[in-house]
């Protein structure tokens, strides 16, 4: 059996980053032919996104020969009441009794635990309750939305939410059934799978699209072969890309060809935060303006300009002493190599630009 596994995509209008995040999600699984299809909270961005898109998604969801399971997470918990249609193939385990949100396979046994507000004790308690109630022999898989204590997660890692914790849980809480996969959501950083007991692996998958400039590099989704360890899949979605670029005024290269083929390497679905830094040796301004021309095509979400012009510097008495010095201890006892150089160069240069020349 096969899981593509997701979560947090917070959609909110149709047709646009989040929205094709979705579709792409939906086509990688048909790619993949899997079993079920997993999103375990956050589909949608608050309850009115929901309320607005329910009619839309529905057609997204036409053709897929695989179920789709769906939990509420904190953001969309009161979007699935019941009798809503969210299209075929959906299984919505959005009950607050989570034992009535139990999905039996042949080869395994899903429950849902919709999202709700409750901290750690409860959260255990609830969980104990519906194994209890489920009791079966066959491997179970969970899809959870909330924060797992055991990870020093920084609070950005959940997109822009309060300071409370959102159903806290612990890892040695799943240990004890046969809970062989937590598909958890809340975590939007990045792909993480950690183990537990066992063979048991709790499973982030991030999310499939970044909602906030935190979220950076390509994103992913889980894919679990039951009985396996979980891969993840890259996905071509929006995301930002930290582009960081360091000049040296003692390269020989030309900056501006140095920066170009930085800006070459994005990724087209990338947004870069970019940051340049390091020396130059001509005009800060003129080296702005041409940057500016450069990125051209390049999504540039921010930009950051860290570099400095080092030409009084470097045309210093003082500096050619100093290379010349450099040479000189080159060719007679020790060999400078060009880290060593390049290193003293650096420190030179602080030196210099605090003082009054
Ligand atoms: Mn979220």
């Amino acid at each position: 059996m096969k899981i593509l596994h997701t979560a947090d995509i917070h959609i909110r209008e149709e047709g646009d980053k989040r929205w094709q995040a979705l579709e792409k999600v939906i086509e990688t699984a048909k790619e993949k032919g899997v079993d079920y299809l997993s999103i375990s909270g956050d589909l949608f961005e608050t309850d009115a996104n929901a309320d607005n898109l329910r009619p839309k998604i529905r057609g997204l969801f036409d053709d897929t020969n695989f179920n789709t399971l769906i939990i509420p997470g904190n953001h969309d918990a009161n979007a699935y009441s019941s009798g809503y249609y969210f299209g075929g193939n959906i299984e919505l385990l959005s009950n607050d009794d989570w034992s009535q949100n139990v999905v039996e396979d042949e080869k395994a046994v899903f429950i849902g635990l919709s999202f709700a507000e409750m901290d750690a004790m409860e959260f255990h308690w609830q969980l104990q309750r519906v194994l209890e109630e489920v009791n079966t022999d066959l491997p179970i898989v969970l899809l959870y939305h909330g924060e797992l204590l055991d990870a020093s997660f920084d609070r950005g890692a959940f997109g822009p939410e309060e300071s409370k914790r959102y159903m806290p849980t612990r890892l040695s809480f799943f240990a004890e059934a046969n809970i062989e996969y937590v598909l958890a959501g809340h975590f939007h950083s990045n792909f993480n799978v950690r183990k537990y007991g066992e063979n048991g692996f709790f499973i982030y998958p991030g999310s499939p699209v970044s909602i906030t400039s935190r979220e950076t590099g390509k994103r992913q989704a889980a894919l679990i072969e039951l009985g396996e360890d979980p891969g993840d899949i890259n996905l071509d979605t929006f995301h930002y890309q930290e582009l960081k670029i360091h000049l040296n005024a003692f390269d020989q290269r030309d900056p501006i060809q140095v920066i170009e083929q930085e800006l070459d390497t994005v990724d087209p679905k990338a947004a870069v935060l970019l940051e340049i830094s390091g020396t130059i040796t001509g005009s800060e301004q003129d080296m702005v303006e041409k940057v500016e021309e450069l990125i051209g095509e390049v999504d540039v979400a921010s930009s950051e300009y860290l570099f400095k012009d080092i030409s009084q510097i470097v045309s210093h008495p003082v500096f050619d002493l100093f290379e010349q010095h450099l040479d000189e201890l080159s060719e007679s006892e020790e060999e400078v190599s060009e880290t060593k150089r390049e290193e003293l160069r650096q420190m030179v240069i602080q030196a210099m630009s605090e003082v009054d020349l």
